[in-house]
């Protein structure tokens, strides 16, 4: 644990899902809250002695509608789910049969598995594509950007129950306008996993996917920065109806019947007794989402992205679709001629960590060229504009180190972690990338304790 710590510290941290949680969000995680049994829901537990864990889940809930702007009339929530990709199967098991159909878009353009994937074989990777059929949307290989287009021609030709939007490595603004006309036509319940960008949609830095939406998952982790987990957000009360590309409430006293399907599919369908702790700790993230230093901190996390993408293409480095409208930026690095795995090795060696990434060919075809680089956690730590031009001079460093090794010892993974583990310039790297970073406190740490280590 103190290495991993000392790690957290000393490295420059880019997984665009990751973050740092405050100390308060550490103590209730690590807090007594452990210690009770509570399957059910506030008011209805299968054991006795919840009157005071009711009490933090009801608080979880006003602060999460809260968080969000929510009217507890129209919408409620679940915070129970243990991640998103929990979150998002209870949704489909709350309503769907076996075999009922789903949309979203494919792994490969940016999106989750937990959306429904196979690989190009035909393997079933996620629960979501084993009991249930999925059919995905992709972007579009010459720019980067869904296409909407093939999508509405493809829920009409395949008529899912449930029309998914959001992903994980999607830098662009998503049209939930669009989606709802698309849904709508074919039928569809709108749903949005927001994983990545509930911490933006909070802080009203992008387009919000409840205005059209019916369903909206989370994690509770990301750019969010409260404990790992997962939420539902469901909408309910009189039903909404289209009224042009927006909705509205009917006339009619036709009600959602979401709340119950979700809760249940939650509990018991799927999960046992909820993690009171994580409860509580997501209770006390979100009251501080509701404030303005949140704000400013998700503008920050945006401006340097931003400084970020530009600092690299500046440097003639190809990011897909040439920039970036949230938090992460996805880069080309075929024109490096590298891969991203190979990439991402050399980064961990320096101390920086990111993740590789498929890259659409404008010919269609799929390959692993690329990197996704998120802004989330090293804003935490309190990084500008600034120091996000010196991190693009860190990752150009790296790319022509690794551009080098492949040079030196050829693309085979063997030789080239052989010549890695001997490179005098990782080794300096490192160093500057690891005095670069002990410069920023890491939230929630007690730098006294491995300073030795
Ligand atoms: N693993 C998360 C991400 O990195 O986007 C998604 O669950």
């Amino acid at each position: 644990m103190e290495k991993e710590k000392c790690r957290q510290v000393k490295g420059i941290e880019l997984v665009a899902s990751e973050n740092y949680v405050c100390r308060a969000v550490l103590d209730a995680l690590g807090s007594h809250l452990t210690n009770k049994y509570s399957e059910g829901m506030p008011g209805a537990r299968y054991y006795g002695g919840n009157q005071y864990i009711d009490q933090i889940e009801r608080l979880c809930w006003e602060r999460a509608l809260a968080a969000f702007n929510l009217d507890p009339e129209s919408w409620g929530v679940n915070v129970q789910p243990y991640s998103c990709t929990s979150a998002n199967f209870a949704v489909y098991t709350g309503l769907l049969l076996p075999s009922d159909r789903i949309m979203g878009l494919d792994s490969p353009s940016g999106g989750h598995v937990s959306h429904g994937f196979y690989t190009p074989s035909g393997k079933k990777i996620s629960g979501a594509s084993i009991f249930f059929e999925s059919l995905s949307y992709k972007v579009n290989p010459h720019t980067g950007y869904i296409d909407y287009e093939k999508l509405e021609e493809r829920a009409m030709d395949f008529h899912p129950k449930i029309l998914i939007c959001g992903g994980s490595s999607y830098p662009r603004e998503w049209d939930y306008a669009r989606f709802r006309q698309i849904a709508d036509k074919c039928g569809a319940v709108l749903m949005c996993d927001m994983a990545h960008i509930s911490g933006l949609v909070a802080a009203k830095e992008c387009s919000s996917p409840f205005e059209y939406c019916d369903i909206v998952t989370s994690t509770t982790h990301k750019s969010l920065r409260g404990p790992r987990g997962g939420i539902i957000f469901f909408r309910k009360g009189k039903k909404m109806r289209k009224h042009g590309f927006s909705v509205c409430q009917t006339d009619e006293s036709e009600q959602y019947d979401f709340e119950d399907r979700i809760n249940f599919a939650v509990f018991p369908s799927l999960q046992g007794g909820p993690h009171n702790n994580h409860i509580a700790a997501l209770a006390i993230a979100l009251k501080q989402v509701a404030t303005s230093e949140y704000k400013a901190y998700i503008q920050q996390v945006k401006k340097n992205a931003q400084a970020l993408a530009s600092a690299l293409m500046r440097r003639k480095c190809r990011l897909v679709t040439g920039g970036t409208d949230n938090h992460l930026i996805l880069w080309d690095l075929r024109t490096f001629g590298l891969t991203g795995k190979s990439f991402e090795k050399v980064c961990e060696a320096c101390h920086i960590s990111l993740n590789k990434t498929p890259i659409f060919g404008e010919n269609g075809a799929i390959c692993p060229g690329g990197v996704r680089i998120g802004t989330p956690a090293m804003t935490t730590r309190g990084c500008l504009e600034g120091d996000f031009e010196t991190i693009a001079e860190f990752l150009l460093r790296a790319a022509h180190i690794a551009s080098t090794l492949q040079k030196e010892h050829g693309k085979y993974q063997k030789e080239f972690l052989k010549g890695l583990q001997h490179s005098r310039d990782i080794a300096e790297l490192r160093n500057h990338v690891e005095t670069f970073s002990s410069q920023f406190a890491m939230p929630g740490s007690d730098l006294g304790l491995f300073n030795e280590l």
